[in-house]
């Protein structure tokens, strides 16, 4: 099992007035790998290269549209899986990838057939097929940089409703990036500035930083302020 914490997704979505639109996400996704630690493979269609079977269990992205958020998930009914296959074997029996063959420079073929549900506004859609995404990927996790793309001819997938109707919806082509290059900015990333009426009628200004849950309590000898937090926090007095 393989968790994304960070995974950004490009979706060109043809909407209801039939224009297409970018639309940018950001979230995770969890991805079920089917090896070992010792990346062990078998070659089940005989073309003499080890694949790995593998299956996108959880996808949470939201983003924004001109017609209001988008969240997109995998439809919790249906099993997106795909495939990871050497382009070269070097060990039987074992996916020849960094770092499972460790000091390996081979690079794999990898897709998934993702059932999509994304949410406009507020209305579930769901893929009438699976979208179909593929990569060429060198190291488990995949490099910044590989990312997965729908093809280039690819037909707009329509997305209906669920009693299966059409919603005027359709997926024109999407990109996902499991592990992007970080950017500062791309860091969840706070800034609060607080400005706390002490017991004795002065105000205090706090200036906290962070990805963090905050308590404030006040107690009669004047501020205190508790953060938690799972990034570094940054708690300033001025
Ligand atoms: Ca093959
Ligand atoms: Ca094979
Ligand atoms: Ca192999």
């Amino acid at each position: 099992m393989e968790s994304f914490p960070f995974v950004q997704k490009e979706l060109w979505l043809r909407m209801p007035n039939r224009e297409t639109e970018r639309v940018r996400l950001a979230g995770t996704a969890t991805v079920e790998i089917g090896t070992d630690a010792t990346g062990q493979a078998a070659d089940t269609d005989g073309d003499g290269l080890d694949q790995v079977p593998i299956e996108l269990i959880a996808l949470n992205l939201v983003g924004n549209s001109s017609l209001g958020l988008v969240m997109v998930t995998v439809d919790p009914t249906k099993q997106s899986t795909g495939q990871i296959e050497e382009q070269t074997n070097l060990t039987p029996a074992q996916l020849d990838i960094a770092p499972l063959t460790p000091g390996v420079d081979n690079d794999c073929d990898s897709f998934f057939d993702i059932w999509v549900e994304i949410s406009v506004d507020g209305q579930t859609l769901h893929s009438e097929t699976a979208e179909h995404v593929s990569a060429v990927i060198s190291h488990l996790p995949p490099e910044p940089g590989e990312v997965y793309t729908t093809p280039l001819d690819m037909f707009p997938i329509p997305l209906v409703d669920y009693d299966g109707q059409s919603t005027g919806y359709s997926i024109v082509s999407q990109r996902i990036d499991l592990n992007p290059e970080r950017e500062v900015d791309h860091f969840p990333f706070v800034q609060k500035e607080l400005v706390l009426r002490l017991a004795t009628g002065a105000t205090e200004r706090v200036l906290l930083a962070g990805t963090m849950t905050m308590e404030v309590g006040i107690d009669p000898s004047g501020a205190a302020v508790d953060t938690t937090g799972t990034a570094a926090t940054r708690c300033r007095r001025c």
